[in-house]
């Protein structure tokens, strides 16, 4: 099959999944064109069946706003027609659906038929989608896509709370290729530059913004540290990250918290980890916490969203309510304070992440794209 992925190129999850997916695709033998503004972080072109089309915005002194949907839009028609694309797979409702939409009426237009698929990612719905002035536009697009699907249970619940859609929705969770998320044979894993033997080492990874509820982490650590002598590794950039430091150093433990800025190797950083947390305020699915756990790591997590659907709570690690820093630290010790339960913990996180092994996952998505162009072809032949 000829598949188009759209999706964001930075170190989000929506995009990480997008990635994953078109590679493991490719992989099977599937063609695939990546349109996107830039190059996704994880995708390493040398691939065979891999192709990557920049979509480019003129800059035009009229324009306040850089008009990127049309741009999308009108690479997508083009990229279709050139390579004769059979499938438009959309990550992220915002602006993707739309301009998805109008590629597939322009190209209509000219007797090209091509179904579109639309995976809704969490913030798309919850957070962004949400606002006024998108909610129309989302229900829209959403409703004119001709498969939806959600990464869990719980987003697509919260999409036909939130808005008025006609569509069935389909959950396909996210997803993770166990294989790679062991270190490769013979590469070391550097636990002892981040810590003692006698300490301990937590781990937090995101874009560190305001639904991570990054100030929440510091505070969980300050008090774990308290009874169990620990580390913080922080991994990734965004908004909060400078907060962060100054609460570190207001709470004196800036010395035993490590900022790594974005990251492309979390294996590495995961293969020394004991525990990850993820207090969010909402999460539709919460991949870096699957990610954790395919690499042993058991999470300390909020109950929010679709992170019960991930993080088994006694048994993968902890589910705790949002902001209940209090609960989220004493749970942590509880994992932490004794080895052997610590090694059950880290042999459940394995065996929960197997749930979501991508060979389990993405025949689903090729079922639905078989599906799609059915009924493509028998509307067309209507
Ligand atoms: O919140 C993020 O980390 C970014 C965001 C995105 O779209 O890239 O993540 C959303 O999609 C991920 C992949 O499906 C999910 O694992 C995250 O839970 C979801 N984030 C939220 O719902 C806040």
């Amino acid at each position: 099959m000829k598949i188009a992925i759209v999706c964001y190129p930075t170190f989000g999850g929506s995009g990480v999944v997008a990635t994953e997916l078109g590679l493991e695709l490719a992989h099977r033998g599937h063609e695939i064109h990546f349109i996107t503004y830039r190059q996704p972080v994880r995708l390493a072109l040398l691939n065979p069946n891999v192709h990557y089309h920049e979509v480019n915005v003129p800059e035009y002194p009229l324009f306040h706003y850089q008009p990127y949907e049309l741009a999308l839009s009108s690479k997508l028609v083009d990229m279709v027609k050139l390579h004769k694309i059979e499938l438009m797979h959309v990550h992220y409702a915002i602006p993707h659906a739309y301009a998805g939409y109008m590629a597939k009426q322009m190209l209509k237009d000219e007797g090209i038929f091509i179904p579109m698929v639309t995976t809704l990612h969490g913030t798309d719905i919850t957070l962004v989608g949400n606002h006024p002035f998108y909610k129309p536009a989302v229900s829209f697009s959403i409703n004119k896509s001709d498969v939806v699907t959600s990464v869990s249970q719980s987003l697509k619940d919260e999409t036909y709370k939130l808005f008025n859609i006609t569509k069935e929705i389909e959950v396909i969770p996210n997803f993770i290729e166990l294989e790679k998320t062991k270190l490769e044979e013979g590469a070391t894993c550097y636990r002892s530059l981040m810590a003692s033997d006698s300490e301990k080492i937590i781990t937090h990874i995101s874009n560190f913004r305001k639904v991570k509820r990054i100030p929440d982490i510091i505070k969980i650590f300050h008090k774990i540290q308290q009874q169990i002598p620990s580390k913080l590794m922080m991994v990734g950039d965004g908004p909060e990250k400078e907060k962060a430091e100054l609460l570190c150093e207001e709470l004196g433990i800036a010395n035993k918290v490590i900022f790594f800025g974005n990251s492309n190797e979390i294996d590495k950083i995961l293969c020394f980890s004991d525990l990850f947390l993820l207090p969010s305020e909402t999460e539709s699915f919460g991949l870096a916490a699957l990610e954790a756990m395919a690499c042993s790591v058991p999470v300390i997590s909020s109950n929010t969203g679709g992170l019960p659907e991930v993080n088994v709570d006694g048994f993968s690690g902890y589910l705790s309510n949002v902001g209940d820093i209090d609960s989220m630290a004493k749970n942590a010790v509880r994992i932490l304070e004794n080895e052997t339960n610590l090694a059950k913990f880290k042999k459940n996180a394995y065996a929960v992440s197997e749930r979501f092994d991508i060979a389990k996952i993405l025949p689903l998505y090729e079922a639905i794209y078989e599906k799609a162009i059915q009924e493509q072809f028998k509307t067309e032949s209507n």
